[in-house]
C-alpha cells in the first residue's frame, strides 16, 4: 500500500461529473449553483490533475527504480502557455469534459478562457524549453525541468496613445491549480561572504566557503504530461524565501522590522523575470536568480534523485544538465564546489566528472547578447565560484599553450576572462570548455558559431560542436491550436502523425486535390473566423473578410526588422494617396503585428509607437477603400499565438541573415499552412529547402553577401537617395503623416534607419518589396497559393521538437527511452 499509486478515476462521462462537483465542493468550498466561472475552472482543474496523478506517481517511481540516466534541462525561462487544454489532450479528456460539463450547464471553452498562462519566459527561448519538456515526456524519455517560478512573469502589454506601457503579470493571483509546493523540501542557497583555506584531517590542503547569507529555494512541482502515453514527467521551479537565520542572523539582531525586511529581501531574488531578451545588464540581481535555481537544482537532484550511497564518480551514468544558454552557467563552479570542497574530490577527478555532466545550448549570434559577468560582482556575491573559474581558466589556457606554443595571443583570446571593458566572466567560454557538446540551434546558427562566435574553441575540439535544429510541439501547435486541421489531417491518413510528425508527407498526394484543397481552404477560413471574435472581444480590433492575413509576431528587435515590413506598409499607402497606383490594385491585405519590447530599449518602444500610428492612419483613410489594414493587438503570449498562427496566410520572418539563430514561430506558421516570405536565416534555410523554393517567397542578401557589405562599408542612405519608393516612405514619416504634422516624434527612428541601420533593413527593402509583389501575384490564384499551401503543411514535418530530441538524445545527451 505504501508504494501503491492512486488509480485514475473513471474515465466516463459519469465518472467525470462526480469528480468534477466533488472537487467543487471540496476544494472551491462551493456548490455548483453558487460558483463563480473561477471556482469552475479550478474544479476543472483540480479533475483533470486527478487523472494525471496515478500516472505521475507511476512515472515517478518506475524512474526512479530503473536508475536511467535522466536529462536535466536546466532554463531561467519556460513560457509554458495554458495548461488545461494541454492536459486535457494528454488524458484524452476533451470530450469527456466538454458533455460532463455540459451537463452540468458549463460551457468548456469558457471555463479555458478562465485560465491565465503561466508566462515564465521572454521568447523563442522560453517556449523552446516547454516545446522540449512536452517531447522528452511524450518519447518517454526521463527529464526533469529546472527553472524559476517567477511571481511575476512576463509583463502585461498595453498601449496608452500608441505607446507600450507595461504592467505587472499577476499570474499567481486567482489561484494556481497547476503547481505542487514542497515546502518540506526545501534547500538552502548560499550567498556572499569569503573563502579560507585549511587543513584536513588527512593533511590536505583545503579550501572553504565562509558564505555571509543565505535563502530557501521552496520547489513547486508542476507536471508534464506525454500525449496518450501514461508518463507525467516534472517541471521543478524553485521559489526563494527567507530562512529562519536570516530574520535572527548578524545584520539586525532585536530589530524586527529590519528582519521583516530581510525576509522581503530574499523573496525578491524570484519576484520577477526580466523581459531583457537579447541585451544582459549585469544586474546583480539577475546572477542571483541565476545561482539561486542552480544550486537549488543541483542539491535537489544530488539528495533526492540518487539514493544513499550512490558514487558520485558515476554522476553522469544518471544525469546530462542541458544548460538553455548561458544562464545556468554558474552550475559548472557549483558542482565543482560541491564534489571538491564538500565531497572531498580531487580537482582533476571532480573535473573529470563535471566535464561529462554539462551540455551547452547557444542560441544567439548577437555580441552584445554574450553574457559577461564581472568578476568584482561574482567575487562579491560567489567568492568560491570565482576563484574554482580562475582555476579551471588556468588550466585550460594550459591547455592551449601547449597546444599552440608561442601562440600567446591566441591564448588571451580564449581566456574565459576578458579584461575590457572591465574584467568579467564569459559565460560562453566556460560553458564551451566545460560541456561534453556545444549546439548551435539551426543549421546555419551552428555553421556561424563555429566559424564567427567561437572558432579558437571549434579548431581546438572540432568534435565538441554539434547543431540541433529547433522543433515546435505538434500537440499544441497543430492539434490543440488547428482542431479541423488536425481532424482533416487525421481522416486522410490516421492520427498517427501526432507522435510521427514526417507521417505529413503523406498529405503531399491531396496538393493537387480540388475536394482536399476547399475543406483545407475552409478551415483556413474557419480559423480566420474564429481570431476575427477573439480579437473583437479582446481588443475591439475588427478585421475585414477576405483578406490575405499578413502576420509578424516575435519580440520587437531590430535585427528582426519590424522596421521593413513597416516600410513596406508605408510604401503600399503612399503610393495610392500619391495616386501611383490605385486602391483597387491593391491585393486585399491586412497585416498584424504582435510584439513586446524590452522595457529599456528605447529603439523598440518608438518602433512600437509608430506601428501603431501608422495603423491609425492607414486604417481610418478612406483612400485606402478599406483593402489595407494594420492591426497590433497588445499583449502578444503564447495563448493569443495558438488563435493567429492557424489563421494565417503569410508568415513573416525577415531578419537579416546571420542574425536569427533559428526562430521557431516560422516552423508553426509552416505546420499550419501559412506560405513565408523570409530571407537566408536560421531555420527558414532549412524551412525553404524542405518546402521548395516555388512555396517559399526568398528575398534579401544571405549571410556572405552581409558580411561583404558590413566589411565593404554599409552606408544606408545612398538606398534612400537611389531609390524613389523607398525614399517617399521615409519621407512620409519625416513629414509627420502618422504623427499629426509633428516631424521630430519619429525624428530617432528614421535618423536612425538614414545613418545607421545596423541590420541593413535599407537594403533590402527592394527585394522585400519585389517578393511581395510575387506573393501578392500568387495569392491571386487561389489554388496555386492553396496547393502551396498543403505542401508548406506536408513537408515541414521535420520540425517537430521529437525530432529535435531524438537529435539531442542522439548526439548529446545518450540518454535511452524508458521502452
Ligand atoms: C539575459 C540576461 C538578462 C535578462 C535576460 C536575458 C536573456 C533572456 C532570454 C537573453 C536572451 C534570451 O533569449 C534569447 C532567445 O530567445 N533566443 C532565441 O532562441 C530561440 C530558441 O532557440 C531561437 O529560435 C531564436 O532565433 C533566438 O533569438
Amino acid at each position: 500500500l505504501a508504494t501503491a499509486p492512486v488509480s485514475s478515476p473513471a474515465h466516463s462521462v459519469d465518472g467525470f461529473v462526480r469528480e468534477f462537483l466533488h472537487e467543487l465542493n471540496t476544494n472551491q468550498g462551493v456548490t455548483l449553483s453558487l460558483s463563480s466561472v473561477n471556482d469552475q475552472y479550478l474544479a476543472l482543474a483540480s479533475t483533470v490533475k486527478n487523472y494525471l496523478m496515478a500516472r505521475w506517481l507511476e512515472t515517478n517511481r518506475k524512474t526512479r527504480d530503473a536508475k536511467v540516466k535522466a536529462v536535466g534541462y536546466l532554463s531561467a525561462e519556460y513560457l509554458l502557455g495554458r495548461q488545461l487544454g494541454n492536459a486535457l489532450l494528454a488524458t484524452d479528456l476533451g470530450e469527456i469534459a466538454h458533455k460532463g460539463l455540459e451537463l452540468c450547464g458549463l460551457d468548456l471553452a469558457t471555463l479555458r478562457s478562465q485560465e491565465v498562462e503561466p508566462g515564465l519566459g521572454n521568447g523563442g527561448l522560453g517556449r523552446l524549453a516547454a516545446c522540449f519538456i512536452d517531447s522528452l515526456a511524450t518519447m518517454d524519455v526521463p527529464c526533469i525541468g529546472y527553472g524559476i517560478r517567477y511571481e511575476y512573469g512576463i509583463f502585461r502589454q498595453t498601449f496608452v496613445d500608441g505607446r507600450q506601457v507595461e504592467q505587472p503579470d499577476t499570474w499567481l493571483s486567482l489561484g494556481s491549480p497547476w503547481e505542487f509546493p514542497h515546502p518540506e523540501a526545501s534547500v538552502q542557497v548560499d550567498f556572499g561572504g569569503h573563502t579560507e583555506k585549511y587543513t584536513d584531517d588527512d593533511g590536505r590542503e583545503r579550501t572553504r566557503w565562509v558564505p555571509a547569507w543565505n535563502v530557501l529555494g521552496v520547489p513547486y512541482n508542476y507536471m508534464v504530461p506525454g500525449y496518450l502515453n501514461g508518463r507525467v514527467n516534472t517541471l521543478r521551479l524553485w521559489s526563494a524565501q527567507a530562512t529562519k537565520a536570516f530574520d535572527l542572523g548578524i545584520f539586525n539582531a532585536g530589530d524586527y522590522a529590519q528582519a521583516v525586511r530581510a525576509q522581503t529581501f530574499a523573496e525578491n531574488i524570484s519576484k520577477v523575470l526580466y523581459p531583457e531578451d537579447s541585451t544582459p545588464q549585469g544586474k546583480e540581481l539577475r546572477l542571483q536568480q541565476q545561482y539561486f535555481f542552480v544550486a537549488c537544482s543541483l542539491r535537489d537532484f544530488i539528495n533526492n534523485e540518487l539514493e544513499e550511497g550512490f558514487d558520485l564518480h558515476n554522476l553522469s551514468d544518471r544525469i546530462i544538465f542541458q544548460l538553455n544558454d548561458t544562464h545556468p552557467v554558474i552550475a559548472v563552479p557549483e558542482l565543482m564546489r560541491i564534489l571538491v570542497d564538500e565531497q572531498g574530490f580531487e580537482w582533476d577527478e571532480a573535473w573529470e566528472v563535471t566535464k561529462s555532466c554539462f551540455a551547452y545550448t547557444c542560441h544567439t549570434l548577437l555580441p552584445e547578447a554574450l553574457e559577461v559577468w564581472s568578476t568584482e560582482l561574482l567575487g562579491r556575491l560567489l567568492p568560491r565560484h570565482l576563484e574554482i573559474i580562475f582555476q579551471i581558466n588556468d588550466e585550460f589556457l594550459a591547455e592551449v599553450r601547449a597546444t599552440y606554443p608561442g601562440d600567446e595571443i591566441r591564448a588571451r583570446r580564449m581566456s574565459m576572462i576578458a579584461e575590457h571593458p572591465e574584467r568579467g566572466v564569459r559565460m560562453a567560454y566556460l560553458a564551451t570548455v566545460a560541456g561534453t557538446k556545444v549546439n548551435g540551434v539551426a543549421a546555419l546558427h551552428s555553421q556561424l558559431l563555429r566559424d564567427k562566435v567561437l572558432p579558437d574553441f571549434s579548431q581546438l575540439w572540432p568534435e565538441k560542436f554539434t547543431n540541433v535544429t529547433n522543433g515546435v510541439t505538434p500537440r499544441r501547435f497543430v492539434k490543440m491550436a488547428n482542431p479541423h486541421l488536425s481532424d482533416l489531417i487525421s481522416d486522410t491518413i490516421g492520427n498517427g502523425w501526432v507522435t510521427d510528425l514526417e507521417r505529413l508527407r503523406e498529405l503531399e498526394p491531396y496538393a493537387d486535390d480540388p475536394e482536399f484543397q476547399d475543406k483545407f481552404r475552409e478551415i483556413k477560413a474557419w480559423n480566420k473566423r474564429r481570431l476575427t471574435s477573439l480579437l473583437e472581444a479582446r481588443d475591439g480590433i475588427v478585421l475585414p473578410d477576405g483578406h490575405l492575413l499578413d502576420v509578424m509576431v516575435k519580440r520587437l528587435h531590430e535585427y528582426k526588422r519590424q522596421s521593413l515590413k513597416l516600410l513596406h506598409i508605408i510604401s503600399l499607402y503612399e503610393q495610392v494617396v500619391s495616386g501611383k497606383i490605385a486602391a483597387s490594385d491593391l491585393t486585399p491585405r491586412t497585416v498584424v503585428f504582435g510584439a513586446k519590447a524590452a522595457p529599456g530599449y528605447k529603439m523598440a518602444k518608438d518602433t512600437i509607437h509608430l506601428i501603431n500610428k501608422v495603423a491609425e492612419k492607414v486604417n481610418n483613410d478612406p483612400v485606402l477603400e478599406g483593402r489595407l489594414k494594420v492591426a497590433f493587438p497588445a499583449n502578444y503570449n503564447v495563448t493569443l499565438a495558438e488563435k493567429l498562427i492557424p489563421a494565417a496566410d503569410l508568415s513573416e520572418q525577415i531578419s537579416l541573415a546571420g542574425m536569427e539563430a533559428s526562430g521557431t514561430g516560422n516552423m508553426k506558421f509552416a505546420l499550419n499552412g501559412a506560405l513565408t516570405i523570409g530571407t537566408d536565416d536560421g531555420a527558414n534555410v532549412e524551412i525553404r529547402e524542405l518546402v521548395g523554393d516555388k512555396h517559399f517567397f526568398l528575398f534579401g542578401m544571405d549571410e556572405p553577401a552581409v558580411a561583404e557589405l558590413g566589411a565593404k562599408g554599409y552606408n544606408p542612405i545612398t538606398y534612400y537617395e537611389s531609390q524613389p519608393q523607398l525614399r517617399a516612405a521615409l519621407d512620409m514619416v519625416m513629414n509627420g503623416a502618422f504623427s499629426d504634422g509633428d516631424q521630430d516624434m519619429f525624428g530617432s527612428v528614421v535618423h536612425n534607419l538614414l545613418h545607421q541601420d545596423r541590420f541593413m533593413a535599407l537594403a533590402d527593402f527592394e527585394s522585400y518589396v519585389a517578393a511581395q509583389a510575387k506573393v501578392e501575384e500568387k495569392y491571386a490564384d487561389q489554388a496555386a497559393w492553396t496547393r502551396s499551401s498543403i505542401l508548406n503543411v506536408a513537408r515541414t514535418g521535420f520540425f517537430s521538437s521529437d525530432r529535435s530530441m531524438r537529435d539531442y538524445i542522439q548526439r548529446i545527451w545518450h540518454t535511452q527511452p524508458m521502452i
